[in-house]
């Protein structure tokens, strides 16, 4: 199996569905990673310590970390399942970008932006990290976030271990649609 392929089943495993290979998070999002090798044998795909190790250092977007012994892994973020995976509260820089498809638009005009199926709303740095988020819903089209008013008001905002914004929701007035 492919890497590509075989990283996508991590994703579904350490935030989603951790039942689909028979293994479980604790509090703070991490499994085992002899068990989580066992149980993706079990599926009937191939892994090893060295394939897995190989994923995590080769992950474009270093979606997992190990512990200090690399005894336990788990998901930066992304998770929909309830874990706490230690993010750190920041201050976000004054302006923020979300991607989404044209197709939820009119939807976010009217709610805000709201998890969905995550445990947060995803904000990228930069227009064009949140323009390749964008592209996997459809359209790409690009908000802009006033997080920095955000934050004065309130909101709290985290980092995760890999760069990505999180916060709870946004709401209608503290985002722009822009040309990207
Ligand atoms: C949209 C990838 C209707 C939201 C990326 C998004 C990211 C609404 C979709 C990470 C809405 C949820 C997350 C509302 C938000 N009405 N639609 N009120 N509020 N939405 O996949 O941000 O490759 O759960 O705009 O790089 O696209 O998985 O979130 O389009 O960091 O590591 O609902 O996933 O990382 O979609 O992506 P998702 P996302 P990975």
């Amino acid at each position: 199996m492919d890497k590509g392929r075989l990283s996508k089943f991590l994703s579904l495993l350490l935030r989603h569905n951790p039942q689909a290979a028979n293994i479980t998070l604790d509090e703070h999002g991490w499994a085992d990673v002899d068990r989580l090798i066992a149980g993706v044998k079990q599926t009937g795909r191939n892994i090893d310590r060295d394939i897995l190790e190989e994923i995590v250092a080769s992950d474009q977007k270093q979606r997992y970390s190990f512990n200090e012994d690399r005894t336990l892994i788990r998901a930066n973020q992304g998770h929909s399942v309830s874990v706490d995976v230690e993010l750190k509260e920041q201050k976000p820089p004054e302006f923020l970008y979300h991607g989404t498809a044209g197709r939820f638009l009119v939807s976010i005009e009217r709610e805000g932006l709201k998890p969905m199926g995550r445990l947060y709303v995803h904000l990228s740095k930069d227009i064009d990290t949140a323009k390749q988020v964008g592209k996997r819903h459809g359209i790409p089209v690009v908000l802009k976030i006033y997080s920095g008013d955000m934050y004065k008001t309130g909101y709290q905002f985290y980092l995760s271990q890999n760069g990505v914004w999180l916060t709870k929701n946004v709401d209608v007035k503290f985002f722009e649609k822009i040309k990207a």
